[in-house]
């Protein structure tokens, strides 16, 4: 007796991660499937000590599964999420492919669970810029109003999969070497550089990462009127993306009651030690499933404003553990019965 559980997208950079989470993780499975394109068919894979054969992810291969982790890109989720929601899974969508339809829920599990009672099959996992932002946002909200946030971020290249984690390694090294540095992922050269485009450009002259940040927020919130506004950008960073956050809060706030507010907070470690040079960076945060917040101020003009710096492992909190969360979420609020 347990869950039957599968990942799509199991070779790839969220995929492996997912891996890992459900190998720490309270759920009770009793077979685990990995599945990714034909390329990785036959290779394998270890969980728990046991070897596991990848197989292509067509919609039998879902036969029998109760909980699909999808990490594959959305053309695939669009096709085969569906094809397993038919055969009685539950799908939880790590890609943007239905995030905004209204029936789907898009949930981070320490601000919005309760949505997940509203699933008719699909759950989506928001953008991991986007998540580790509510995290820390929500108590704020909670407790003090919020009606404004502006965000610039600082975001890893394992975004973008990973083969752009080799491409930065190939690029650094190609410099290093005096050699013209090749680039496929990315518009232009990411070693030694930063690029602020995330995605392609939309009519409003935001790219679509700078739009998932503005719509998912007001999703997950709940809050359609709130004022979001974001600028991405691309760092030489391999793991672990970082955020710059000014938010306006319906009162003042001191900063020591903000701080000890964050530190109450689920999935929030602090981080904030001026006097020594205290403060969350990625190299800290790459391997941990929390949020890290520090750098907290008051605007200098604005009582109500504060600003944060807010860093997470986005292939963690960004990506894999919310899935698994939400998995084990599902369980504990028995939307899903074993
Ligand atoms: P594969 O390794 O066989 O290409 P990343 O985000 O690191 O680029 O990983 C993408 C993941 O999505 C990989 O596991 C990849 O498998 C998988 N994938 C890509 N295309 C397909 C497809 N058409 N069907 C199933 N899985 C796919
Ligand atoms: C990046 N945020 O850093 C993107 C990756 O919508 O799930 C995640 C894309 C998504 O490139």
């Amino acid at each position: 007796q347990g869950l039957n559980v599968a990942i799509v997208g199991a070779t790839g950079a969220v995929g492996v991660q997912m891996l890992k989470m459900l190998e720490g993780s309270s759920l009770p499975i009793s077979q685990l499937k990995l599945l990714a394109s034909k390329r990785s068919a036959g290779k394998t894979q270890t969980f728990k000590d046991q070897s596991i054969i990848v197989e292509e992810a067509k919609p039998a291969a879902f036969e029998g599964v109760d909980i699909a982790l999808f990490s594959a890109g959305g053309a695939v989720s669009k096709q085969l999420a569906p094809e397993a929601v038919k055969r009685g899974a539950v799908v939880i969508d790590n890609t943007s492919a239905f995030r905004m339809d209204p029936e789907v829920p898009l949930v981070v599990p320490e601000v919005n669970p309760e949505a997940l009672r509203e699933h008719k099959g699909i759950i989506a996992n928001p953008n991991c810029s986007t998540i580790q932002m509510v995290v820390a946002l929500e108590p704020l909200r909670r407790k003090h109003g919020l009606n404004r946030v502006i965000v610039s971020t600082y975001q890893a290249v394992s975004g973008a999969g990973h083969s752009a984690i080799e491409e930065l390694k190939q690029q650094t090294e190609a410099v290093l070497n005096g050699q013209e540095p090749k680039t496929e992922k990315f518009p232009y050269p990411i070693a030694f550089n930063a690029i602020p485009q995330i995605d392609t450009f939309q009519d409003n002259r935001y790219t679509f990462e700078e739009m998932k940040m503005i719509n998912e927020t007001k999703k997950i919130m709940a809050f359609p009127e709130l004022r979001v506004a974001a600028t991405c950008v691309r760092l030489p960073v391999a793991v672990g993306h970082a955020e710059s956050v000014y938010v306006e809060l319906d009162q003042e706030v001191g900063v020591e009651d903000a701080l000890a507010l964050l530190a109450d907070s689920p999935g929030v470690t602090v981080v904030d030690d001026p006097a020594n040079l205290g403060y969350p960076m990625p190299m800290d945060a790459a391997g941990k499933k929390d949020v890290f917040v520090g750098r907290v101020r008051k605007d200098p003009d604005e009582k109500k404003g504060l600003h944060l710096w807010i860093v997470s492992d986005n292939l963690l909190k960004g990506a894999a553990w919310n899935s698994v969360q939400i998995a084990e979420t599902l369980v504990q609020l028995k939307i899903i019965t074993i």
